[in-house]
């Protein structure tokens, strides 16, 4: 691989050891199903789904097959003050997914667009109901949504801030994580304790006043930090505090969206409809970029009230609705119907519940968390050297042929939701392996 390492360096990775990647690369070049094919011909079973993206399993014939269609036949068409059939349509099914009254959505090229776009759509609605005053954002610690400046002011991953800290949105709060390893470790499914984290709300509305505070925007299941789960009752109270104080309710669910803990959306599993809801990552199983906010008709009906002519909402990307992504998006919507994808992921949870949490027994594991076709495994950070545990298991199993993600000390599993239950078996057993073998070497 020396030969490659001097044609890596132009490219500045994303959240990349550069340095350390360019010496010892990893490279993809081949996926079907549920496995990659590395540059030198090896297999790799897919824990992660990609990166939480590809949850109908890889390079799906319908798909490539839309999205050559529209390359061929419409590859571009402006978005403002034009547009195309397949975005509307992809609109209107989009709608019939998402819970309550969310039935107007906005098309974003991303997660971190979506954050940015959703923040921006809470802003205008208490602006259009002459509620101005109403600017304040409030987020939660440990909090990931994604890294335009919106998403880094409201996220509380504090590496992901430390560099800006300066140049942050100014008037955010963060409300407290949930992650309670004392009274929840190995839960199965939502932890048990800690409904009561939400009323930390009750906090930065006492410091600063209800009035002031435009939006809470919460992931149902933090994913990035490590697969942080909602306490049993959580969502709900936040749900209720935000009633009571005409606050709006935003759930990122650029990660739980599209069949990942056993439905369409988490807002439907845990029966808690929010105000807005951003996604991307499965929307279009990850073959196209493209994102949506889902919003509640009564913010879109204020936002047109309060602007009777002209453009109500000054916003807007380049690529919201992108043709190829459209037709990407309405495949995968297709695939997700046709196959019973969500169904499938809430009828196989039992299995995988059981597989992940036989991992308690391996050296290292602090705790073992699972919702859906999720799983967090937390291992014991080395003393004076955190991180390190999670990233020599991330490599090995690499090696070994098994794709997994790893936050710190955190591995994250997630893999896409056509996997088998002898390829269950497969992605845990050698896991446990791994993990002993990390434990016995140091490395
Ligand atoms: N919100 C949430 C909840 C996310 O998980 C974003 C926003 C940003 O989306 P974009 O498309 O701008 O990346 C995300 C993205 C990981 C991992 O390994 C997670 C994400 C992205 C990359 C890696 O946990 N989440
Ligand atoms: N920067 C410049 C100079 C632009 O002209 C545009 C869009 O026209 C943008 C940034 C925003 O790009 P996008 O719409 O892809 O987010």
């Amino acid at each position: 691989m020396t030969t490659m390492s001097t044609e890596l360096e132009a490219q500045w990775m994303p959240f990349t050891a550069n340095r350390a990647f360019k010496r010892a690369p990893r490279l993809l070049v081949r996926a079907k199903g549920m496995h990659y094919t590395t540059v030198d011909g090896r297999q790799v079973l897919d824990g992660t789904a990609g990166l939480w993206c590809v949850n109908a399993g890889h390079c799906r014939e319908p798909i490539v097959e839309a999205i050559a269609a529209s390359a061929r036949e419409l590859d571009y068409a402006p978005g403002f003050q034009l547009g195309h059939p397949a975005a509307f349509e992809l609109a209107n099914r989009l709608s019939e997914l998402l819970p309550g009254d969310i039935d107007r959505v906005f098309f974003t090229g991303s997660g971190s667009e979506s954050v940015d776009t959703a923040l921006k759509i809470a802003l205008a609605y208490h602006n259009a109901r002459g509620d101005s005053q109403r600017v304040r954002l409030v987020g939660r610690q440990r909090g990931y949504h994604g890294v335009g400046f919106g998403g880094i002011s409201v996220g509380g991953i504090e590496n992901n801030r430390r560099a800006f800290a300066s140049q942050l949105l100014p008037a955010v709060d963060h409300i407290r994580h949930t992650h309670d390893l004392a009274r929840n470790s190995f839960s199965r499914g939502l932890p048990p304790h800690g409904a009561e984290f939400a009323d930390d709300l009750e906090r930065v509305i006492a410091e600063h006043g209800a009035g002031t505070i435009a939006a809470v925007i919460v992931e149902p299941m933090a994913g990035s930090t490590g697969v942080l789960l909602p306490p049993v009752g959580y969502l709900q109270r936040l749900r209720e505090l935000c009633d009571r104080h005409g606050i709006l309710l935003i759930f990122d669910e650029v990660i739980t969206g599209f069949g990942r803990v056993g439905g369409a959306f988490a807002a439907n599993v845990v029966g808690v409809t929010p105000d807005l809801i951003t996604m991307a990552k499965g929307f279009t199983n990850g073959a196209v970029p493209m994102g949506a906010v889902g919003v509640r008709r009564g913010v879109y009906d204020a936002v047109m009230e309060g602007s009777p002519s002209g453009i109500e909402l000054f916003h807007g990307y380049t690529y919201s609705g992108h043709p190829l992504a459209s037709a990407a998006g309405l495949a995968t919507l297709d695939i997700y119907a046709s196959e019973g994808l969500f169904e499938r992921a809430a009828s196989l949870a039992p299995y995988w519940e059981d597989a992940v949490h036989e991992l308690r027994s391996a050296p290292g594991v602090i705790d073992v968390r699972n919702w859906g076709l999720v799983a967090g495994i937390e291992l014991e950070p080395r003393t004076g050297a955190p991180g390190t545990r999670g990233n020599d298991a991330f490599i090995r199993n690499f090696e070994r042929g098994i794709l997994i993600r790893v936050t710190g000390d955190t591995i994250a599993l997630s893999p896409p939701l056509i996997i088998e239950k002898a390829e269950i078996d497969e992605l845990v057993g050698v896991l446990g392996e791994v993990l002993t073998e990390v434990a016995k070497s140091g490395r």
